[in-house]
């Protein structure tokens, strides 16, 4: 019997070294340089991520925008430049901006909404909120069925909602609780302490503390959420975010001042200047960190296989089982295949 020789395997385009000992014993397959391919792919077509801010009127959500688009994450893209004064916000209004770093290119775009909670009847205020998120949901459904759609859908979906709680140091309010208790549903929700700079530093991981307490006595599931964890890395870390980071303590500007030769965004006060990305100061660059540089992926297949697929499901089930669209009921379709949470769209 003649011995198994493996045959010779084409060299990869992109070398890399055999990570197992079967594979070692097997001969080079090349499955590993699937991380590279992808990062090809990525390079090539760019990718979309949305954030909305969400919260009482001034609470510093608009300024917010501002600050996350002047900081580091947009300093590369040299067309920001928005100095006039912050307008009272009156309409949910996208800004999108393309960033590219290392060759890749991410098109951020984030959703200003007007605050709520100024009203006398505040009943059902979270419902335009709601309608936006649906709407995003409904166009990239429509793609989907669509015959002839597009080999890469634009999307607009929200897959991350910053929920502005009011920092008074109480209890949150009643329609705090029922807004995420809605949105939760529908959204990756990340509550975050406003204007982190008007509370001590015991008054603020108190108040922390206390935010985190109430929304597990109400029920309310924030994003990461426990039940979606995958294995016990997740796990491990992602409840450390939970019981020790969130809500993030936020402090937000737009106006630059100099410290130590440095030019840095920061509020200016009679007792110095608050330095928004300085970890010392307030919670800014934790919170950009974690949604931008280790939970985007995440964020955008949650809000895919999780929130857009409910949308789907009860689109579908309550057209019966036809495609949405008045025009289309009657028509013969093609069946909606589930599409995987794009990676590398
Ligand atoms: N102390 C403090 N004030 C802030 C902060 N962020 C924004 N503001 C101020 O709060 C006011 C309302 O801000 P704005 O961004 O329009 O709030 P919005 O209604 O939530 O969009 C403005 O005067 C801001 O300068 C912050 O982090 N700390
Ligand atoms: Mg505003």
């Amino acid at each position: 019997m003649s011995e198994l020789v493996p045959e010779p395997r084409p060299k990869p385009a992109v070398p890399m070294k055999p990570v197992s000992i079967n594979s070692n014993l097997l001969g080079y397959i090349g499955i590993d340089t699937i991380i590279e391919q992808m990062r090809k792919k990525t390079m090539k077509t760019g990718f979309d991520f949305n954030i909305m801010v969400v919260g009482q009127s001034g609470l510093g959500k608009s300024t917010l925008v501002n600050t996350l688009f002047k900081s580091q994450v947009s300093r590369k893209a040299s067309s920001w430049n928005r100095e006039e004064k912050i307008p009272k916000t009156v309409e949910i209004k996208a800004i999108g901006h393309v960033i590219e770093e290392g060759g890749v290119k991410m098109k951020l775009t984030v959703i200003d909404t007007p605050g709520f909670g100024d009203q006398i009847n505040n009943e059902n205020c979270w419902e335009p909120i709601e309608k936006y998120i649906n709407e995003q949901y409904e166009k990239f459904l429509k793609e989907e069925v669509n015959i002839a759609r597009k080999k890469r859908i634009p999307d607009t979906r929200v897959h991350c909602c910053l929920y502005f709680i009011s920092p008074t140091g109480h209890s949150l309010r009643p329609l705090d609780l029922e807004f995420m208790k809605h949105l939760s549903k529908v959204v990756n929700i990340i509550p975050v302490i406003a204007k982190a700079d008007t509370m001590t530093l015991e008054e603020k991981s108190e108040f922390k503390q206390r935010v985190r307490k109430e929304l597990e006595v109400n029920g309310i599931e924030f994003y990461p959420q426990k039940e979606f964890d995958e294995d016990l890395e997740d796990k491990t870390e992602n409840d450390k975010i939970r019981q020790e980071s969130m809500p993030f303590a936020v402090v937000g500007s737009d106006k630059e001042y100099q410290v130590n030769g440095k030019r840095v965004l920061g509020r200016k006060t009679p007792w110095g200047i608050i330095e928004v990305e300085n970890l010392n100061h307030c919670e800014f660059a934790l919170l950009r960190d974690f949604v931008i540089r280790t939970h985007l992926q995440d964020l955008k297949e949650v809000t895919h296989n999780i929130h857009y697929e409910t949308y789907r499901a009860k689109r579908l089930n309550d057209n019966g089982g036809l495609p949405p669209g008045e025009g289309l009921l009657g028509t013969v379709l093609p069946p909606v295949p589930a599409t995987p949470c794009p990676t590398a769209e």
